[in-house]
């Protein structure tokens, strides 16, 4: 049996060019623009519309994905109760976490950081977004298959979720409880989906602090074969 119900076929890329000064400008203005995007962890409580979130998830939702099947569900929270259960649940995960299970290389290797068990931007911040990840999918015919590449796919669409937040000029944070089952049961979501990051997002603090990172240079990220 086809899977597909109609074959969709093929429409024209209707590919606009763009002239190469143009490109260049273009370019240079996403890089410097990308290059000052920071995450922070001090948020303000400043309302966000409800609209910019919604356009922030459908630019996220445009990331290509395996067989197209667009593993994600983006959950938004800006729920007061709800935020201050996930901050509680996320806590009592990460000082586990922080106090036990994490191995001396690793919190040694945050430390500048500045990261600890207390969650504040959970509740501070105006929303939060959880990505799922959609390990299975329902066939049309009724039975259960995998997705494919979802780690890849939902990792491409959280960073157009990252580029897209920074855009419109607020700030989010990728934070990983771990472990982050938790976030499943709270947001009603079903067994095949796993969260995968949860994204404060809002205005930063008026005193918001960065740490004092360097990113890492073209030549050292890159290799090229002209
Ligand atoms: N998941 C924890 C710890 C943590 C881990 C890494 I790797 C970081 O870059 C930052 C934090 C947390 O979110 O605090």
């Amino acid at each position: 049996m086809v899977e597909v119900d109609v074959d969709p076929g093929f429409i024209s890329l209707n590919f606009d060019p763009i002239p190469q000064t143009e490109m260049l400008v273009r370019a240079t203005e996403f890089s410097v623009q990308m290059n000052q995007r920071r995450t922070t962890r001090h948020f303000s409580p400043q309302e966000v519309p409800r609209e910019l979130i919604e356009l922030a998830i459908q630019s996220a939702s445009t990331a290509p994905s395996g067989a197209h099947l667009q593993p994600w569900t983006f959950v938004a929270i800006s729920n007061a109760e709800l935020k201050a259960q996930i901050r509680n649940a996320a806590e009592q995960e990460e000082r586990r976490t922080y106090e036990e299970r994490m191995p001396k290389a690793w919190s040694e290797l945050i430390q500048p950081l500045g990261t600890d068990h207390v969650k504040e931007h959970i509740t501070t911040a105006p929303w939060i977004i959880v990505l799922f990840r959609q390990s299975k999918r329902l066939r049309t015919n009724g039975e259960w298959g995998p997705t494919y590449y979802s780690q890849e796919s939902c990792g491409i669409a959280a960073g157009l979720l990252i580029a897209a937040i920074h855009n419109m000029g607020l700030v989010t944070l990728t934070h990983t409880p771990s472990p982050m089952n938790f976030l499943r049961e709270l947001l009603e979501r079903p067994d095949h989906e796993h969260a995968m990051l949860l994204m404060p997002v809002g205005y930063p603090a008026n005193d918001a602090q960065v740490p004092n990172l360097q990113r890492k240079t073209l030549d050292e990220v890159s290799s090229f074969f002209d």
